[in-house]
């Protein structure tokens, strides 16, 4: 018998794995025209039911209202070299007409307080089922590497504390923020060398048929 879990979970699954071709698909074309791709690599995720019932908790939010209040079930995360591509990612991402946009949350120029940065997109997306058109929220997370290394550091870590850092910890994480953001503006400032070298490093690839 199919769980009640399943079936709710269902559409939530089938957005990701769509969303996650059509994502990776963006990237696919900016290498297709050999121009620097803004987007480095798309990963995504349905949430666990764990992590469902915790946060629902945390927050309040009852279990028949999870789908209206719950916006990141369905999860993406798009990784950019550096953070002026995430403005491009954004725009790009304005433009599309497969989903429409709910909200949006900027924590890089707004970084949260434990040191979190990355921009957040919250769209509306349209499910074909057998049942008819189901329409669904989805998150995005649009970041650099170096915020996506730190905020994968400090998200075990928060598991393993439950949240509660101690106050050395909490310290180091904030540090090592300042240091991602650092090396975010120092990447920024030899980026057209970082890139002069990617291109000439593909074109040797491609010339060698690989
Ligand atoms: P998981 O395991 O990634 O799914 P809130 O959770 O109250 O801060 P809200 O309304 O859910 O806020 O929206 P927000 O902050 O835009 O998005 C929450 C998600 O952003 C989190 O999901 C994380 O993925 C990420 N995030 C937000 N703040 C932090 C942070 O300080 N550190 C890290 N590592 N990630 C963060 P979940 O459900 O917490 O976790």
């Amino acid at each position: 018998m199919v769980k009640h879990w399943d079936l709710f979970l269902a559409p939530y699954k089938q957005a990701v794995e769509e969303l996650k071709v059509k994502l990776k698909g963006m990237r696919a074309q900016f290498e297709m025209l050999g121009v620097h791709s803004p987007i480095e690599f798309v990963t995504g995720r349905v949430k666990p039911v764990a992590s469902i019932l915790d946060k629902a908790q945390k927050k309040n939010i009852p279990l028949d209202k999870l789908e209206e209040q719950m916006q990141d079930i369905a999860g993406l995360r798009m990784m950019c070299q550096f953070v002026d591509d995430i403005k491009t990612v954004v725009e790009l991402l304005r433009k599309r007409n497969d989903f429409e946009i709910v909200e949006e949350r900027d924590y890089i120029t707004q970084k949260k307080e434990s040191g979190y940065r990355s921009y957040h997109m919250v769209i509306r997306y349209p499910v074909q089922t057998i049942c008819g058109e189901k329409k669904i929220l989805a998150e995005i997370q649009i970041r650099t590497l170096a915020m996506n290394f730190w905020a994968t550091i400090e998200h075990s870590l928060n598991y393993k504390y439950s949240g509660r850092f101690p106050e050395d910890i909490k310290v180091r994480l904030q540090r090592a923020a300042e240091a991602a953001y650092r090396l975010d503006e120092e990447m920024s400032k030899i980026r057209f060398e970082i890139q002069e070298a990617q291109a000439a490093f593909s074109r040797k690839q491609d010339a060698k048929g690989e």
